[in-house]
């Protein structure tokens, strides 16, 4: 095994896209911090496979930025479809996904963007940034991924709890954190081929993510749907909205596919002294990531 430098980047870069990689590859990627007085240690290593080329339909992100709802969705939802209420209104603009939960309705209604075709999950993540979460106690916004109202994963929130959640043989499995928009803004359901496990993660940017619930994978999801989906299951007097927007489907792992992330904190662990000086005052900086990677 051999390590393949790919480059070095420019100075405070924290990021590097290496693409053109092969499909259903197990790739590792470190990282070193370089400046005039030499180099640090390696990084920890980050691995990921990349995407197989087979499958069913292709993966595709949504940015939501053409105010158009495009063909990868539909109208509707994976739970419940007799919850689905045309009357929650689904707007595709101002660049995001807007659902508006009915006003005073007593009964379940929910509407959303359903996915039109069906995926093999197997080495997927799926990911929303939650712009904003809809008010109310009874009032939810959610990320599915799953087969149908009985075997499903969900990450979502509702009232001031975020869940993460199994439905399986209609058996529900939740646990619940205290909704930070903060740093629930971005949610992620993702299939960790490594252990054929599911992964419920959130992140403040998008970019690093914790881990909040793992269980093995119990679902089937070599045929599932995903939805981002609002609305309400009680009399909410004022629901505001559900924003969403740059929803991801895309090969699993940290954090992306081609690209890797090492954060600063794993620098820090290759060079210790990143822990105790500021990038900007360390002797002989700026520094400059030098990237390698291993293909198995
Ligand atoms: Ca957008």
């Amino acid at each position: 095994m051999i390590w393949l430098p790919l480059g070095t980047t420019a100075a405070n870069v924290v990021s590097y896209n290496d693409t053109g990689l092969s499909a259903s590859k197990l790739y590792h990627y470190r990282v070193r911090a370089k400046s005039a007085l030499g180099d640090s240690a390696n990084s920890n290593t980050a691995s990921a496979i990349t995407q197989s080329s087979a499958g069913s339909a292709s993966p595709f992100t949504d940015d939501f930025n053409d105010n158009l709802r495009s063909p990868n969705w539909v109208l509707g939802t994976i739970a419940a479809p007799g919850n689905y209420d045309s009357s929650v209104r689904v707007a595709e603009a101002n660049q995001r996904l807007e659902i508006t939960p009915r006003v005073n309705w007593g009964a379940s209604a929910y509407s959303g963007y359903l996915t039109a075709s069906s995926y093999d999950f197997t080495g997927l993540q799926a990911t929303i940034k939650l712009v904003q979460a809809p008010s109310g106690t009874v009032a939810e916004a959610v990320l599915t991924v799953g087969i149908d109202t009985s075997n499903r994963y969900i990450i979502g929130v509702v009232g001031n709890q975020t869940h993460f959640t199994y439905v399986l043989n209609g058996v529900w499995s939740q646990t619940f954190e205290t909704y930070d928009p903060a740093i629930h803004k971005y949610l992620r359901i993702r299939h960790d081929p490594s252990d054929d496990g599911i992964k419920f993660e959130t992140s403040a940017e998008g970019l690093f993510w914790t881990l909040r619930r793992s269980i093995p994978r119990n679902v089937a999801i070599t045929n599932v749907k995903i939805d981002l989906v609002a609305g309400s299951y009680g009399s909410v007097p004022s629901p505001g909205m559900a924003i969403f927007d740059d929803f991801r489907l895309e090969a699993s792992l940290p954090p992306l596919s081609p690209a890797i992330a090492i954060s600063t904190r794993e620098l820090q662990s290759a060079w210790p002294s990143f822990a105790y000086l500021p990038e900007t005052v360390f002797p002989a900086g700026p520094y400059h990531g030098q990237t390698c990677k291993l293909e198995q």
